[in-house]
């Protein structure tokens, strides 16, 4: 039985990696962090089928120790500060998570595990005010907002400790993707949410920032195969993952409300104060490499994506008025 490492497993790819490496037959840890109150609803369902290990990315001697006595046979570092907007608000923090968190890491497996491989998530953010598009592995980097400095430098710390050590470390430059588990702060989750609370009478009004900006945004359940499949190669490499098609914010938008039947025009307002202090235009994956050498593809369309988040909004809040009119007043919490 194989064994993989999952930092961020409480996050949105975490839990659908989790899921992909049980079925596949893995024994998986789940690192999380010490908090005095701790969000596990997207694992609680694989909760008994985890091994859960104390350790933070700011804290070397707890990942040293988790490698030293668990000795995983891969690595998935996908913890991180991963919203865009607060690492204008906390640079520093958010380079010391996202950024040399990596190199800690990257050194422990060096010192205690260096058979083991190893996948940094990298982002397509580091694109930032693009050179060229679409987005290959060969673009340049022009990162806009600290969190994207700090993904270039875990992505160059990554490259750099392949080629120093001879260690089997990939990055997968990861492009949008999404899904019902995406926390609600992220503009697809969102609009889904706030749309659903409209048809249910529990809202009025959406508030959104920039609807011009492009992403390329796919469903994080496909984008998890990736991750696993650069694992599986020979030769350790660096991959785009991304759909190949870009929409705007008010595509998203509009495709959310017209499932809904709700005129969008009439609810959503743009609140300037949510324009970014510097802003990605446009994003657009190119993954012919990752399709030729994986064999990966992306198997939910845009407009799917945008209807299974619909469809799984309104079933969350429809539990919770179910729940808040149960006598024995249960509440639900939000995935
Ligand atoms: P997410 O839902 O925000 O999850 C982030 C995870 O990191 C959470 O489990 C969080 O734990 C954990 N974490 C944060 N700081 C930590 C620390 N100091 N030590 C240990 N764990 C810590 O993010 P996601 O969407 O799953 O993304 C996974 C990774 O891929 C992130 O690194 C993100 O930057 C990157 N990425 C995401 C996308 C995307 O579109 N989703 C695209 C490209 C790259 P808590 O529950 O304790 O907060
Ligand atoms: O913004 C615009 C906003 O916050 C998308 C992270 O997973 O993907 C994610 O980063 C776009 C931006 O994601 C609102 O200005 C308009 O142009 O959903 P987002 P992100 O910044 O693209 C990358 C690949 C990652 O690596 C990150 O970890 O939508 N936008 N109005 C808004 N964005 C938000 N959040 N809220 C709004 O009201």
């Amino acid at each position: 039985m194989r064994t993989a490492l999952i930092t961020g497993i409480t996050g949105q790819d975490g839990s659908h990696l989790a899921e992909l490496l049980l079925h596949k037959g893995y024994r998986v840890l789940g690192m999380i962090r010490h908090t005095s109150t701790t969000s596990q609803n997207r694992i609680k369902h694989l909760r008994d089928q985890l091994t859960i290990v104390e350790g933070d990315l700011l804290d070397q001697t707890s990942l040293t120790r988790i490698l030293e006595l668990h000795q995983p046979d891969e690595i998935y570092n996908l913890a991180g500060m991963s919203f865009v907007p607060a690492s204008w608000q906390q640079p520093v923090l958010t380079a010391e998570f996202t950024g040399l968190g990596v190199t800690r890491l990257l050194d422990a497996m060096r010192h205690v595990a260096p058979k083991t491989r190893f996948y940094q998530a990298s982002s397509s953010e580091m694109f930032g005010k693009v050179r060229e598009t679409p987005q290959r592995e060969t673009t340049p980097f022009h990162p806009r907002s600290p969190y994207a400095v700090a993904k270039a430098y875990g992505h160059y710390i990554t490259v750099n400790y392949r080629e120093s050590y001879d260690l089997f470390a990939c990055c997968g430059i990861l492009f949008n993707h999404e899904g019902p588990r995406r926390g609600l702060e992220f503009v697809t989750r969102k609009i889904t949410h706030t749309a659903a609370q409209i048809k249910l009478g529990l809202a009025e009004e959406l508030r959104l920032g920039n609807l011009q900006s492009k992403r390329d945004w796919g469903f994080a359940g496909d984008f998890v195969r990736a991750m696993w499949l650069m694992l599986q190669q020979p030769k350790a490499d660096d991959y785009v993952i991304g759909t190949g098609e870009t929409h705007t914010v008010q595509e998203f938008v509009e495709i959310a409300f017209d499932y809904l039947d709700l005129d969008w025009k009439r609810y959503v307002a743009v609140d300037p104060q949510l324009y970014r202090p510097a802003e990605v235009d446009l994003l657009l994956g190119d993954a012919t490499k990752a399709r030729t050498i994986l064999g990966w593809q992306p198997e939910v369309t845009f407009r799917e994506l945008v209807h299974m988040m619909v469809d799984a909004d309104l079933a969350l809040l429809r539990q919770q008025l179910q729940n808040k009119h149960d006598p024995r007043g249960k509440v639900a919490k939000v995935a």
